[in-house]
């Protein structure tokens, strides 16, 4: 049988990269993303290597990943692999003057978007049983505060205790569970975060040789293609010039 994987957020960025990536490896795709013409050209791309399927859906409209997932073909009743990676981080200020609505955003597509698409997938997962693999995109924020970090943290380190979770409820069922933790990585995120400035993205990475979108891609097929019997519980990845800035202290 193909092996089969459902990505989300794969107009960009890791996602896009982790399409690519198992598209090559001649796994059958399920990608979705908002933005449905980039999408759409990404699948037709694909599709020259592999069965591509496009979900133009919003990880937040519970109801309509309902309805997508319920619509799957017969063919993806089993699923061998799920890379849970839509999200985003919008804004670095500091608490007292961030935007409600920012933080909604984030909890609704970071945590609900991610834990709605798990459960409506699980079964397909089991259904598959031992091999198969979850994938869920955390980040270093959810590991290690830094200031204007606040919700987007917050929203990370659900992440990596939703998945520790799901460890400990998929005993016996052979799915296996990775919190994949990026530390500074070159994509899309930064733009949005920033509100589209340029300048702030250009200032980000200026120097520091990130990780790239493709790393992601290649550590996601290393994690999915390990034997059966191992799980990769936790995985934090940073480019060698990232490291802890040490404790804060503010004089009077
Ligand atoms: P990008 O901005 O390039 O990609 C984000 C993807 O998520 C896009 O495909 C976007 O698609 C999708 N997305 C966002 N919101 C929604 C939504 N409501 N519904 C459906 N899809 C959505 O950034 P990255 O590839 O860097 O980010 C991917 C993941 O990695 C995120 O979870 C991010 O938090 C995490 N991460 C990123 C790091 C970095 O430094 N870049 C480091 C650590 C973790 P569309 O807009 O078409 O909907
Ligand atoms: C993205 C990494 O350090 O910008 O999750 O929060 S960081």
């Amino acid at each position: 049988m193909t092996n089969s994987i459902f990505i989300t957020g794969a107009t960009s960025g890791f996602g896009e990269a982790c399409a690519r990536r198992f598209a090559d490896a001649g796994w059958n795709l399920i990608i979705t993303g908002r933005r449905e013409q980039r999408l759409k050209l990404i699948g037709e791309e694909l599709a020259t290597k592999t069965e591509v399927l496009t979900l133009a859906v919003d990880v937040r409209d519970r109801q309509a990943m309902q309805e997508a997932i319920d619509n799957l073909p017969d063919r993806f009743a089993r699923l061998t692999g799920l890379i849970n990676n839509a999200g985003l981080a919008l804004g670095i200020d500091p608490a007292h003057q961030c935007s409600l609505d920012d933080w909604e955003t984030m909890v609704d597509t970071n945590v609900k978007g991610l834990m709605f698409t798990t459960r409506m997938l699980l079964p397909r997962l089991i259904a598959h049983g031992r091999g198969a693999s979850i994938v869920n995109i955390g980040s270093v924020a959810g590991n290690w505060p830094y200031q204007g970090g606040n919700v987007y943290g917050g929203t990370k380190a659900f992440v990596r205790q939703f998945s520790l979770g799901l460890r400990c409820d998929l005993a016996g069922t052979g799915v296996r569970v990775t919190d994949l933790e990026p530390g500074l990585c070159e994509s899309e995120f930064t733009l949005v975060r920033f509100g589209g400035d340029q300048a702030r993205y250009d200032a980000t990475y200026a120097g520091a040789s990130p990780v790239q979108p493709q790393d992601i891609a290649e550590t996601c097929f290393w994690l999915m293609t390990q034997p059966p019997h191992l799980n990769i519980n936790t995985l934090e990845i940073m480019p060698v010039s990232q490291t802890w800035g040490g404790f804060a202290i503010h004089r009077e």
